[in-house]
């Protein structure tokens, strides 16, 4: 069975409601208000069963649209999700505004296939039909209407009466023939429903409607409301007012659901899985302005719609500062109010004030990076307008560069399943362009930077850092700016293909842990000596590096590693001790401390036979080390 969406469009009293009713035998004007003028106010439903010419069942939902000017703004909460339009002309008047604005946004909205009705043939005699027959050829001619694509036959242009039943068979057959042929929504993609009404059915509690873009929704799965986040359970389906396990796309679905008020819920959300999507409040889009639309000022504020959601957005144009009558170009939206859109959607925007139709046009992104070069931005955006799926994932990837993609967050921007990602990642990687480290996709010119980056800063900060055995991995990541799985992956790389070493959180160049010239090892003996056998009564270290082979430079090199390793310790400016010596004098100390607790300057002075110029530095590193206490003149041994 195949679901198809039909729209009713056309100007105010051309007779849509009669004709949906003379087809499907429902009343879709349902407020008490609309029966009581006559018009339609909101958008209402129907739906019919007809055999498809291959002898399956097509599953028609109707939507019928409000035709007065006034009431634009409810047509399009409705016209969102439509396959097919009815566009509706009544044979007594003709074209008239409200056929244009409805023909205008249907383009806009990339609706496909549709059959013009002449309704109300009963009034006019046979010549005047064929008048208005040919008036109403002259104004679809070259669009979707006249011909859906060159190798298709022309659109039928029927006349019908809702009155006298007159036409109504060659309608359906047209229909049937139509619906047969539209493609199908995608019923295996996520689920989106963007909600166009919300009540209370006693019993059920909170009910809400729509037509289910695409996906599938069952009874008992879990949902999120977009904005808002709010999390729902789907309690009961009903299809074209039938109870169902599930509604696929393509069909008008009305939802019983659990966890939420009806006051939380309204016209312009959006229904889909939780934890994928985000709203946002900027888009990326192809802007298109109609010809008969005044010139389009940068900044710009207009009315924007977006499936049953509408809010004022701001246009930042691209390109130009202005955007002509009939010209196309890339913008951005910034919206007022959050919603959930992805690319693909189509929009419609409105002027603010006289309120009609100006432009409209598909998302492309819907989330845009805060600041990307003008350039990068517009080769961009052209990939994602003409490029195949395979491109576009490439292109997503390419953007976020050394910062990776993640799969998940690649099917929460582009509203692919998770295994459409996955295959189309899969081609790309085996083509080279692509890495993926576990769930991160990285383009392969950005890894293959980010490797002779990282060697590169790991062989400068050695060159700089000569005697610290390399960068530590956090300072190495944030000198790259990579995120950490991609880091990880490439460091791991690296390692692999012996370009680097990683120990512990020390990453450094491969055998470059600080090894010494044989001349400077003899050097490091000799200073180790000096100090070793002077025990406390220490040279200047300036005197012990003059008589060394070395240069001073190195000199001081070598003495800074003897300083990390502990086998120096300088206690002052000046003064700097063997490690072993230092020892030697805390256990002299603790021996002490067994005669007598306390020891002055002169007693310390005689015990290690140190003159005052080196007792006092000592003591006030033994009162550091808490070996000593100073109390007045005395320390107290602890
Ligand atoms: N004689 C005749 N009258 C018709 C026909 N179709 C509709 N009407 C009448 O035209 C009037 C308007 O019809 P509707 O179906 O309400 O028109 P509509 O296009 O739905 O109007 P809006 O929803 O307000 O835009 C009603 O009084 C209908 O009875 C027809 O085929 N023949
Ligand atoms: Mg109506």
């Amino acid at each position: 069975m195949k679901s198809v969406i039909i729209g009713t469009a056309g100007h105010i009293d051309h007779g849509k409601t009669a004709l949906v009713k003379a087809l499907t035998g429902i009343d879709a004007d349902r407020l008490e208000e609309e029966k009581r003028r006559g018009i339609t106010i909101d958008i209402g439903f129907a739906h019919l069963e007809l055999p498809a010419p291959g002898g399956d069942t097509l599953r028609l939902g109707f939507v019928d649209v409000p035709g007065h000017e006034r009431f634009v703004r409810n047509m399009l909460a409705g016209v969102g999700g439509i396959d097919l339009v009815l566009l509706v002309i009544a044979a007594d008047e003709g074209i008239k505004p409200q056929t244009r604005e409805h023909f205008d946004i249907c383009r806009l909205l990339a609706v496909r296939r549709g059959i013009t009705v002449l309704t109300k043939s009963d009034l006019v005699d046979g010549e005047t039909l064929d008048v208005v027959r040919l008036e109403v050829e002259e104004f679809l001619r070259g669009s979707f209407l006249d011909k859906p694509s060159l190798d298709h036959p022309k659109s039928p242009i029927v006349a019908v009466s809702a009155l006298t039943g007159a036409g109504l068979d060659e309608l359906k057959q047209a229909i049937r023939q139509a619906a047969d042929e539209v493609t199908a929504k995608d019923s295996t993609s996520l689920p989106r429903l963007p909600i166009d009404r919300v009540f209370t059915m006693k019993g059920f509690g909170t009910v809400v409607t729509g037509t289910l873009v695409s996906g599938t929704i069952r009874k008992d799965q879990e949902l999120e409301a977009f904005p808002g986040g709010r999390r729902v359970r789907v309690r009961g389906v009903q299809v074209h007012g039938r109870t169902a396990d599930q509604a696929v796309a393509g069909e008008r679905t009305a939802l019983n659901l659990a966890g939420v008020a009806t006051e939380e819920l309204a016209r312009g959300m959006m229904l889909a899985p939780p934890a994928i999507f985000h709203s946002t409040w900027r888009v990326d889009v192809s802007l298109s302005l109609l010809p008969s639309a005044r010139p389009l000022k940068d900044r710009a504020r207009v009315h924007l719609h977006v499936y049953t959601a509408d809010t004022v957005a701001e246009i930042v144009l691209y390109g130009p500062k202005q955007l002509a009558p009939g010209q196309t170009a890339f913008a951005q939206l910034r919206l007022t109010d959050p919603a959930l859109v992805l690319p693909g959607d189509r929009f419609i925007v409105r002027q603010l004030s006289p309120v009609v139709t100006i432009g409209g046009g598909v998302v492309l992104d819907a989330s845009p990076l805060p600041k990307p070069s003008k350039e990068m931005l517009g080769d961009f955006l052209r990939v994602l307008d003409g490029g195949d799926a395979r491109q576009i994932l490439a292109a997503r990837v390419a953007r976020r560069s050394q910062e990776g993609l993640s799969v998940a967050r690649a099917v929460g921007e582009t509203g692919w399943r998770k295994e459409a990602v996955e295959r189309h990642a899969a081609r790309l990687v085996q083509e080279g362009i692509l890495l993926k480290f576990g769930d991160m996709l990285v383009p392969a010119r950005a890894v293959a930077e980010l490797k002779s980056s990282l060697a590169k800063t790991v062989a400068d900060f050695q060159q700089r850092n000569p005697l610290v055995s390399g960068i530590s991995q956090e300072e190495l990541r944030e000198r790259v700016k990579a995120s950490p799985e991609v880091f990880a992956a490439v460091l791991h790389l690296l390692v692999r293909d012996r370009k680097i070493e990683v120990s512990g959180d020390v990453v450094r160049l491969p055998g470059r842990g600080v090894v010494l010239k044989d001349e400077e090892a003899e050097s490091k003996k000799i200073i180790e000596a000096a100090f070793s056998t002077a025990g406390l009564k220490v040279p200047a270290l300036k005197d012990v590096l003059a008589g060394l082979k070395v240069d001073k430079a190195r000199a001081q090199k070598i003495v800074t590693l003897l300083l990390r390793d502990k086998v120096l310790v300088k206690i002052s400016e000046e003064l700097v001790f063997h490690r072993g010596a230092l020892d030697d004098l805390r256990q002299r100390m603790a021996a002490r401390k067994a005669k007598s607790p306390n020891i002055d300057v002169a007693q310390f002075k005689d015990m290690t036979g140190v003159s005052r110029k080196y007792a006092i530095p000592l003591l006030e590193y033994l009162d550091r080390e808490r070996v000593t206490r100073r109390v007045g003149d005395q320390r107290v041994i602890l």
